[in-house]
C-alpha cells in the first residue's frame, strides 16, 4: 500500500519532468513538477523518506474516514435505518479512538524528531561559505580559503547562454568540490532574505545582525544546483537565485586560486567568473 501511493505519485512527477526537453544535470524546478527535485544530500534523502512516509499515512486516514462517511450515509440514513440507537456511550470505542491516533502520532514524532536533530546539528564540516542576503542578490565569501568574496547576481533574460535557466542563473556561482560537507553561515545586510537549496533540503533564514548556521553534503555528484531566495525580501525578491556548482577537488581547488586573483579583499564587484560560461552539463 505504502509503495503504491508513493509510486502513483513519483509517476506523476515523472510525467511532469518529461515533457522539459534538455534539462541534463542541473538541479531545479521543472514546469509541471508535482514532487520534490531529486535529493542530491543525504539530508534530503531523509527528508523526501519521511514525506513519503507522511503520505501513506494521512492517505490511509482520509480514505478511512471517507469509507466511514460513506458507511453512515448509506447505512444510517433515516429511510434505511428509520428507528436509530439511543446508544451515548461505547467505553471500547472510545479508548480506541484515543489511543489509536496518540499511536499514529508517535509514529510519526520519532523520525520527526529524528530528521529535525539531523539536519539541526552541523557536523564535522569540511569547509566554510558565509551567505549574505542582499537586496537582490547574495554574497558570497569563503572566510577557509582566504580573503575573497563576491557577488552573486540573476543573469537577465537576454543575456542567458544556451543552456542556462531563466531565473535561476546567476553571473558568479558558488563553487564547492563534491563529496564535501560544507557549513553555511548565512546573514543579510538589509532585510530578512532565506538561502534555500531544494535539493540539498537546505532553507534557512538569512537576517540582518543575526549569523544563522546550516549545512549541506555531501553531494555525491558533480553539477549545477539551483535554488532561490524564499523569504519576502521586496519588489526583486524573485530574481535573486542561487546557484551551487560542484565540481571535483581539482577543479575546486584551481577555482580558489582563480577566485582569490579575482575577487581579493573587498572588490565584490560581479565579474564573470571562470567556470560561470560552463553552461549546466
Ligand atoms: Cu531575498
Amino acid at each position: 500500500m505504502m509503495t503504491i501511493a508513493v509510486r502513483i505519485f513519483r509517476f506523476l512527477a515523472l510525467l511532469g519532468t518529461l515533457a522539459v526537453p534538455g534539462a541534463a544535470m542541473a538541479q531545479l524546478a521543472k514546469p509541471w513538477q508535482t514532487d520534490f527535485q531529486d535529493a542530491a544530500t543525504p539530508l534530503m534523502e531523509q527528508i523526501i523518506s519521511f514525506h513519503n512516509l507522511l503520505l501513506v499515512i494521512i492517505t490511509l486516514i482520509s480514505i478511512f474516514v471517507l469509507l466511514l462517511l460513506v458507511w453512515v450515509i448509506i447505512k444510517f440514513n433515516e429511510r434505511a435505518n428509520p428507528n436509530p440507537s439511543r446508544t451515548t456511550h461505547n467505553t471500547t470505542i472510545e479508548v480506541l479512538w484515543t489511543v489509536i491516533p496518540v499511536v499514529i502520532l508517535v509514529v510519526i514524532a520519532i523520525p520527526s524528531f529524528k530528521l529535525l536533530y539531523y539536519s539541526d546539528v552541523i557536523p564535522k564540516a569540511d569547509m566554510t561559505i558565509k551567505a549574505t542576503g542582499n537586496q537582490w542578490y547574495w554574497s558570497y565569501e569563503y572566510p577557509d580559503h582566504g580573503k575573497f568574496s563576491y557577488d552573486a547576481n540573476m543573469v537577465a533574460t537576454e543575456d542567458l547562454k544556451p543552456g542556462q535557466p531563466r531565473l535561476l542563473e546567476t553571473d558568479n556561482r558558488i563553487v564547492v568540490p563534491v563529496g564535501t560537507v560544507v557549513r553555511v553561515q548565512v546573514t543579510a545586510s538589509d532585510v530578512l532574505h532565506s538561502w534555500a537549496m531544494p535539493a540539498f533540503g537546505v532553507k534557512v533564514d538569512a537576517v540582518p545582525g543575526r549569523l544563522n548556521e546550516t549545512w549541506f553534503g555531501p553531494v555525491a555528484k558533480e553539477g549545477v544546483y539551483y535554488g532561490q531566495c524564499s523569504e519576502l525580501c521586496g519588489s526583486r525578491h524573485g530574481f535573486m537565485p542561487i546557484a551551487v556548482e560542484v565540481v571535483s577537488k581539482e577543479k575546486f581547488d584551481a577555482w580558489v586560486i582563480e577566485a582569490k586573483k579575482e575577487f581579493a579583499s573587498d572588490d565584490t564587484g560581479a565579474k564573470t567568473r571562470m567556470f560561470a560560461q560552463n553552461e549546466t552539463k
